[in-house]
């Protein structure tokens, strides 16, 4: 049964590879498996690095109970939220130093230094010195070509690498997956350490792993995965007035959100924070992760405010991005479900809209669109559904008919005009008109401003 659902899955992957489609929402890609996300702004220009999860090559699955990890593409923000693929980065066969085939390519990391890019990534070393070891590339640009050092870096074994850059140039790798966490000095060349890996002091007892430093107003603050025995995984965080430690624990930045794992990264990105985690909404199995992001608050006195997990994530679609509404802030009325068929095996869409059921979807940039794009499906033809500005009873500015176009999973791409110029960022509210009574109207995947 796992093999056929396995078999089924891949499938879908297949095809939503070649149809390049990239989304926003949480979570910000559904055309592979993504975890571990380790975002970076560079130039302006927001970056993710995150790990990738697959399925076990057929026959060896008893392999592989844990993560089957094969390598790492790296992600770009496009326009206002959209995500650029740009493929592989470094496969794990193409590691000098690694063992073959061993699907082993935990968290990475990627940091700039004088202009040039320096992505730190785990492998299982053929010579088995370690479970892990730490090996480092180097390129001209974020997303590679990357020169990698043909062996790991001397004097670190373990897994998750984070790195902090500090103000005067000089950088620290932090890493370790345990009870405890390390952290060691870089060279100049960032290839080395320059003195042996010291423990971070002053975290709190418990698993930790996933460790993301960085700095803010003068103040070091190390964030990690960690455990709690009643709780499971949680993101914390300390901080400390040195680099190196000792940090003092300040409490949690995510609660558990299930049970698994929860690499993250923190970033700031056009004046906000923004917390990058990882969750299993499209697998619902925790070996199987997308990568997610959340506005991250801090409070005046420099302590952070618990992040909630939203669907809806971060970014301001505007003309060209797909909003996915079915991500939305609020929903009455309706449901939403995966999209299934062949065709577009690409996320979810709401569906059993009934008269009145309304989807609010937070944070759109209207300016210069003069139409709306609207992917749809339906078994029936009477109603329509309405876009309004803010709230339900908003000021209506485009309007669908529904068609019959063969049936609830046959979609079509329909298109409606806007009916005068909007301009700025607001809430977009669609409101579904039915006969009273009636069960569902239209699915609705997703909607594009033109
Ligand atoms: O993705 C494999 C491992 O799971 C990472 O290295 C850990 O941080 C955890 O997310």
């Amino acid at each position: 049964m796992l093999k056929i659902t396995q078999t089924i899955f891949l499938f879908c992957l297949i095809l939503i590879c070649q149809t390049h489609n990239i989304i926003a929402q949480n979570p910000l890609v559904t055309h592979m498996f993504t975890a571990d996300p380790t975002a970076r702004v560079f130039n302006g220009k927001l970056y993710v690095f995150p790990s990738s999860d697959t399925y076990p090559p057929k026959g060896r699955e008893k392999e592989f109970p844990r993560f089957c990890m094969p390598g790492y593409h790296a992600f770009s923000l496009e326009n206002g939220a959209t995500w650029k693929d740009h493929g592989w980065i470094l496969k794990e066969n193409d590691v000098p130093w690694g063992e073959k085939d061993t699907y082993a390519m935990w968290a990475p990391d990627c940091i700039e230094k004088d202009g040039k890019y320096y992505y730190y990534y785990p492998a299982k070393p053929k010579n088995d010195s370690a479970f892990r070891r730490i090996g480092v590339g180097v390129s001209k640009n974020p997303t590679g070509p990357f020169k990698w050092e043909k062996s790991f870096i001397k004097g670190v074994s373990g897994i998750d690498p984070g790195l902090l850059l500090d103000d005067d140039n000089k950088a620290y790798l932090f890493f370790g997956g345990g009870h405890e966490l390390y952290v060691a000095p870089l060279a100049d060349n960032m290839k080395e350490i320059t003195q042996e890996p010291i423990l971070v002091e002053g975290l709190p007892a418990g698993y930790k792993e996933g460790s993301f430093p960085f700095k803010k107003d003068g103040l070091y603050y190390l964030t990690f995965a960690h455990v709690f025995a009643e709780e499971g995984y949680t993101i914390g965080y300390a901080t400390s007035d040195q680099p190196m430690g000792p940090y003092q624990y300040r409490g949690k930045i995510m609660d558990n959100i299930h049970n698994g794992t929860n690499h993250h990264s923190v970033v700031e990105y056009k004046g906000e924070w923004i917390l990058f985690y990882h969750s299993w909404d499209i697998s619902g199995y925790n070996k199987l992760r997308s990568m997610r992001a959340d506005y991250m608050h801090f409070k005046k006195d420099g302590t952070i405010k618990k992040v909630i997990p939203t669907l809806r994530g971060i970014g301001t679609p505007q003309i060209g991005d797909t909003i996915q509404v079915d991500r939305y802030n609020e929903i009455s009325g309706a449901k939403t479900a995966f999209v299934g068929g062949e065709k577009e095996p690409q996320g979810w869409m709401i569906c059993d809209a009934k008269m009145m059921s309304y989807v609010r979807f937070d944070r759109v940039k209207f300016d210069g669109a003069t139409s709306i794009q609207a992917r749809i499906a339906s078994g029936q033809r009477i109603g329509s559904f309405e876009i309004r500005l803010n709230n339900p009873k908003g000021k209506l500015i485009a309007e669908f008919p529904i068609e019959y176009t063969g049936g609830w999973s046959s979609w079509k791409t329909i298109e409606a005009n806007i009916s005068e110029p909007v301009t700025g960022t607001h809430n977009l509210v669609v409101v579904f008109k039915s006969d009273w009574g009636s069960t569902k109207s239209v699915n609705l995947n997703w909607l594009l401003l033109k």
